[in-house]
């Protein structure tokens, strides 16, 4: 203790400085958890050359999603969040059904009761490409119904908004995982 003792007060400031910024650090990172900002990259499944971008981006009214889509049939075509971040097989099934944290029947995206991952359809235009804007208020970008890490799946066909537990959507055109986005 003897060295302490005779350490400066300046000395002793410039320690206490330190570990104020490491416990600075350590909570911004805890911040940092709760991404404000996501985005899925959707890939052609077998026999399929739908690809495209969709971002989810946290603001006060809920989540505004945009979605970029290319090669589709036109008309619409169901867009769904899936349970699992899984587009390991080429049918886009291992993704799992719906993503449903609450257990309730599919529906809409307007509906008061439905999926968390019911987004409803994109409609593309005669040359195959939709573009999606939405701001949904189900999502949450954190904690235990967090779509962070969940699939993202654009169906062959539309989503009729009511059949169970699919709105009959048919096969799978793309799979995408939902990761963190670089800011
Ligand atoms: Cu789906
Ligand atoms: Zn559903």
């Amino acid at each position: 203790m003897r060295v302490v003792w005779r350490m400066k007060p300046i000395r002793l400031l410039q320690i206490g400085l330190g570990l104020f910024a490491a416990f600075a650090v350590s909570t911004a990172s805890t911040f940092a958890e709760e991404p404000t900002k996501a985005i899925a990259v959707l890939h052609p499944t077998t026999g399929s050359s739908v690809e495209g971008v969709v971002t989810f981006t946290k603001s006060d009214e809920g989540v505004k999603v945009v979605a970029d889509v290319t090669g589709l049939t036109p008309g619409k075509h169901g867009f769904h969040i899936h349970e699992f971040g899984d587009c390991s097989s080429p049918d886009g099934k291992a993704a799992g059904g719906h993503f449903n944290p609450e257990k309730h029947p599919h529906a809409g995206p307007d509906a008061a009761m439905r999926h968390a991952g019911d987004l409803g359809n994109i409609e593309a235009d005669s040359s195959g490409k939709a573009h999606l804007e939405l701001t949904d208020k189900m999502m949450k970008m954190s904690g235990d119904e967090s779509i962070i890490g969940h699939g993202l799946i654009v169906h062959e066909k539309a989503d009729d908004l009511k059949t169970q537990p699919t709105g009959d959507a048919g096969g799978r055109v793309a799979c995408g995982v939902i990761g963190i986005a670089k800011p």
